[in-house]
């Protein structure tokens, strides 16, 4: 959803980042001054960075009234409640030279569950811009409607299954070239289609994410820090399930 969060929301939290990174020399008088870091290509890179501020009550603030009505209207009014206190920080370095889709680090932050259905909703918004190829977290759309057996299947296992299906031993296999495929043309499996969604946006854009979806960091070839922020809602009645066993 474009532009649902007040840039008076966004704004206190986009300068908690801001300010914890003025401190390496990286943000100076409005302006990012990254000449003078060493080249990396660590997928995390600079993550440590912005630590400072991963409590900072501005990063809550961004959470609005109308964000959680969306949330309730896609968990269907059933009582949900956010995983952690605080919104997590989102945040990589300028850290590759070319942009690809990887084969690795695809996972779930839950497992599949015998209840089946959505456990909850993911959000993910932008501190700054982030554009194509800058770093914005890489969702399989469709990857929800996959292994709904009836099984609770960890995310380890999500991915091994998902495997046996020739779409996901290509996009997690490190032998597959042609990688950018991946996000311009959808695949199938069996009747569903799937397709590697970049989440690109402005700050106050939310995207939405039922929590079965397979994801993974990105590469960011932008000449600035990716900044997003996610935030994890859960079904009352599925936090059992998913913090016991
Ligand atoms: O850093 C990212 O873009 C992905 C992080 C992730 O897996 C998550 O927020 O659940
Ligand atoms: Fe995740």
């Amino acid at each position: 959803m474009r532009g649902l969060l007040p840039p008076e929301r966004v704004r206190p939290a986009q300068q908690v980042l801001q300010r914890a990174l003025e401190r390496h020399g990286l943000w100076c008088d409005g302006e990012w001054r990254l000449d003078h870091l060493a080249q990396t290509t660590l997928i995390n890179a600079g993550a440590d960075l912005v630590k400072p501020a991963k409590k900072s009550n501005a990063l809550a603030e961004v959470i609005t009234r109308e964000l959680l009505d969306v949330v309730t209207a896609l968990l269907d009014d059933r009582k949900f409640a956010a995983a952690m206190d605080i919104p997590q920080i989102l945040f990589t370095l300028p850290n590759a030279a070319t942009w690809t889709v990887p084969h690795a680090v695809w996972h779930l932050d839950v497992p599949r569950l015998p209840q089946g259905g959505a456990p909850g909703v993911q959000i993910f918004t932008f501190l700054n811009t982030v554009a194509p190829g800058g770093g914005g977290t890489l969702v399989v759309a469709g990857s929800h409607r996959l292994l709904n057996t009836g099984e609770r299947i960890a995310s380890r296992d999500v991915k091994k299954r998902l495997k046996r299906e020739p779409y996901f031993k290509a996009l997690m296999s490190r032998d597959t070239g042609d990688r950018l495929r991946f996000v311009q043309e959808p695949g199938r499996v069996g009747d569903v289609e799937v397709q590697v969604v970049e989440l690109c946006g402005e700050p106050g854009d939310v995207y939405f994410v039922d929590m079965r979806m397979l994801h993974t960091l990105a590469p960011n070839t932008a000449p600035v820090p990716r900044m997003m922020l996610t935030h994890r809602y859960l079904l009352e009645d599925m936090r059992e399930s998913i913090y016991g066993n």
